[in-house]
Formats: C-alpha cells, structure tokens, sequence
C-alpha cells in the first residue's frame, strides 16, 4: 500500500505500530487498525486481522472488502430498514451477540429508526442509508445483518412480503428449490414478481414488493394464504404446519416470518459459519441450476462485479396484497381455515389456534396442572392445511388465477451502475428519500386497514449471548 495514493473503500494501513509492547519482542505485530475509506466517510476498523472465518482464513478486514465489494447491493437490501446485527467478537466460531439497539459509540452520520416493543420502551436501531453504515456495523463486529420488512418511513407497515422456504429433516435445497419453481408458478398467476434468494443455509428466500398499507397481521395473513396455496398445489413437497412433529419430510414455508419483529437474513448479508455462505440474490433462470454452497465471501465479489446486483430491480414496482386477502377470507369461508399459531414470544392474538403442540393437547392432563387441552379449535378443523395429509384433499380446490396485482409504478429514478469501489449513498442522508410506494400515480387500492391493535412480541431484553437461534434452513 505504501506509496500508492489511496483508493475509495480501500482500507489503508496503519502506520507503524506504537504498541505497548516491550522493546526487542520479536512476534510480529498486527496493525492495531486501519482507516477504510467509504465514500466520503472514513471508518476505523479495529482488530483488522482477527481471523473470522476460519476455513479459508478470512480476517475482520476481509469482510469489511466483501461488503464494499457488493455495495450496492446490501444498501439495497437494508436501506431505512430497521435492522437487527448478529455480532461475533470473536469471529464467526465464536460467541454471537443479538443487537437491536445500535451499538454505542456510532459516529454522528450513522442514522437509527426508533421501534417500539410491548412494555412501551423503544430502541433506536441501526437504519442503513449509506455503504459507510455497514462497514461501521462490520466494524462493531456484525457478520450478519437481519431487517425488518418495512422501512423507517413507516415501521408498522410492511413493504416486503417474505415467502421463507425451509427444508425440513430429510429435505434439502434441491426441494427448496422445486418448491420454489411453484412459489414462482402461483407468483406468475397472479402477476407479481417475486425475487429469490439463497437463505445462506439450505433453504430459500422469495420477497415480494408490497404496497406499504397494510399492518404486519394483514401482511402474514397474507403469506399464509399464499403458502396454503402452494401447500394444495404440492402438498407432497410442502407443508406449512407450525408444529415441527407434524412437518414430515417436507419444505415449511414459514409464514411467520413476516410477524412483526420476525427478521431474516438480508440479500448479501453473510452468514456466520467457518466458510462465510453469503445469502445469495440470484435470478429466476438460474434457481434450477444454483446451489447455495458456491456463493460464499470468497466467489461473491467477482459474480457482483460480473453481474451487479441482479435484484437491482426489486424496488421498481409494488403489488397490493388484496388478492391474497381475498383468498384468506376464502380459506376461511369455504375450507375452514382460519389463522395458524405464532411464535412463542408473541401474545396470544385474535382469531389465533390454540397455541399447543398437538401431541402435548392430546394428553389427557396437561403436565402444568391446567385442564386438558382439547384437539382441535373450532377454526381448525382437521385435515386443513396446516397438516400434512390436509393439502391433498384440497388439491383440486387451487385457487383460480387472480386478475392480477396491482403494478404500481414506484416512480424511483432509473438506476445507474455503480462501481464497489466508488460506490456512493444510494439515499438521502437526512432520510428524506420517498419512500418506496406510488409517488403521483393515482392509486385506488382500497385494501384493509391497518390493523391498529397490532402486538409487538416481547423482544426488548438485552441483547443474549450464545442464545440459540431462530429457525431459518
Ligand atoms: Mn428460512
């Protein structure tokens, strides 16, 4: 480095090191930091060398060049959204940290949304509007980056609708991927566009680009429709039971995913694991052919440079979730399918099943001295959707194509490509960019409203150390 001018977003050295070390040790000594230069920002990173991945030897600093390497591409995925960070200290082998409060000590331009939990506090979580802000996140030791599906112009209105594939015990990404060929099948009937990506792990993940109108009860009402409906069409591929001892050999598509505060893995984001898998965004023509193993930190950054961002047109058009509306109320009016179990850390909600195990309500006496459980609430009866034998009996029963989602233009400015290293913020630094939604088109989607008793799950403890994680395949 030494004599080259220095290059944006190209870490630069440390001078010599004034360490505290007596004189006359001969064990080399790691730079103590390195100042990287993102865009106009400069980001100290500390520890550069720390090992973080451990089966090729990748160091703190080497993800720092993986996420300026795919720049646009993760501002893309997490800008103005809340986001949780999965912070590793220690490396991705190490202890894991679950932030939702920005850590301290940020700089003054990296911005924050405030979200509310149920005892009524807030927290101020990281908001990305910049490359700069995920770099100082990387510098603060976060490996994985979870947003929240909607966006800091209105935290309880969703913008995305997220269909999370998960291969369960003897299933793998090989189904997920056949599974979602379907998703893609009923996606196209309906005339919206889905954008696959890999999860990181075994499974995959399809958003959706949704109008931010509807609360986050309406929008996983919604999912869950949309996955009921792929459940009837392969009820022998997926299920979407919530229950894991009723799952079977299946791929579970976890519409609780898009409950509030429920967050996943972000496109780009890495995932913690000793060979840095990336979750991959990766285009319709590739799916049969893709496996999740070849996209990693170490082949990301030439496939990006390559191809950019190929979910670069992701925010260009959103569809109204009505026709999933419609056929929940359906569900419910013609199957008896009402709505399916949340997870544990959410109160229980209106119209909600019961929340127990089936094997455990079928016991005689509940081992916590409550009265027996019975088997079965009146707005679930057996044989729906949410077993594994229930799909099939309403295989002949799929919906009819819908007339099509609303496409509304976004009426974002088109996009010019940038290059990593030069890459600039994709939005306004005082968050005033419009947010994404019609700006000036007539719109006249009468959907539901937002549902104001809408819950928020208990998720205001301090961040854990080495909890166990959520589900994700
Ligand atoms: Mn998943």
């Amino acid at each position: 480095m030494i004599g080259r001018p220095p290059t944006p977003g190209a870490p630069r050295r440390a001078g010599p090191v004034a360490s505290g070390r007596r004189a006359g040790s001969v064990r080399p000594v790691a730079a103590p930091h390195v100042d990287v230069e993102v865009g106009d920002r400069t980001v100290r990173v500390t520890n550069p060398d720390r090992l973080y991945f451990s089966a090729r030897g990748e160091t703190k600093l080497d993800l720092v060049r993986y996420y300026i390497s795919v720049a646009d591409g993760i501002v893309r995925a997490l800008r103005e959204r809340p986001c949780m960070l999965h912070r590793f200290p220690d490396g991705a082998d190490g202890e894991k940290i679950y932030q939702k409060r920005l850590p301290a000590g940020a700089p003054p331009w990296v911005q924050t949304v405030q979200v509310r939990f149920p005892s009524g506090r807030t927290a101020n979580e990281l908001c990305v509007t910049e490359l700069a802000s995920v770099v100082w996140a990387v510098q603060m030791s976060t490996v994985e980056f979870h947003p929240w599906h909607s966006r800091r112009a209105d935290t309880e209105r969703p913008d995305e609708l997220r269909i999370d594939l998960d291969p369960q015990p003897g299933t793998g990404f090989e189904d997920a991927r056949r599974v979602a060929g379907m998703v893609h099948e009923v996606l196209t009937e309906i005339g919206a566009a889905g954008w696959p990506k890999t999860s990181g792990n075994r499974g995959l993940h399809i958003y959706v680009r949704i109008l931010p109108q509807w609360g986050f009860v309406q929008v996983r009402r919604a999912a869950l429709a949309f996955a009921r409906e792929v459940e009837r069409r392969i009820p022998d591929q997926v299920t979407t039971a919530w229950w894991k001892e009723e799952r079977g050999a299946h791929v579970f598509l976890d519409y609780n995913q898009n409950a509030r505060d429920r967050t996943i893995r972000s496109a780009y984001s890495v995932r913690a694991a000793p060979w840095g898998p990336v979750s991959a965004p990766i285009t319709w023509a590739e799916l049969p052919g893709a496996q999740t193993e070849d996209f990693t930190i170490a082949t990301m950054p030439a496939r990006f440079a390559e191809l950019g961002d190929v979910h670069a047109g992701i925010d260009d058009v959103a569809w109204s979730i009505e026709p999933l509306l419609e056929w929940a109320e359906r569900d419910e009016r013609d199957r008896g399918l009402g709505d399916a179990p949340y997870p544990p850390n959410f109160p229980k909600m209106e119209g909600e099943p019961m929340r127990v195990q089936p094997s455990r309500a079928r016991r005689p006496t509940g081992g916590d001295g409550r009265a027996p459980a019975v088997s079965s609430p009146p707005t679930r009866p057996r044989g729906e959707a949410g077993s594994r034998c229930g799909g099939s009996r309403n295989r002949a029963t799929t919906n009819p194509p819908a007339p099509g989602w609303r496409r509304v233009p976004t009426g974002r400015p088109p996009r010019s490509p940038q290059s990593p290293t030069t890459a600039r913020p994709t939005a306004h630094r005082d968050g005033s960019r419009p947010r994404p939604g019609p700006t000036g088109m007539p719109v006249t989607v009468s959907g539901g409203p937002h549902n104001p008793a809408s819950y928020e799950p208990r998720a205001d403890r301090p961040p854990r150390r080495g909890a166990v994680t959520g589900c994700d395949g």
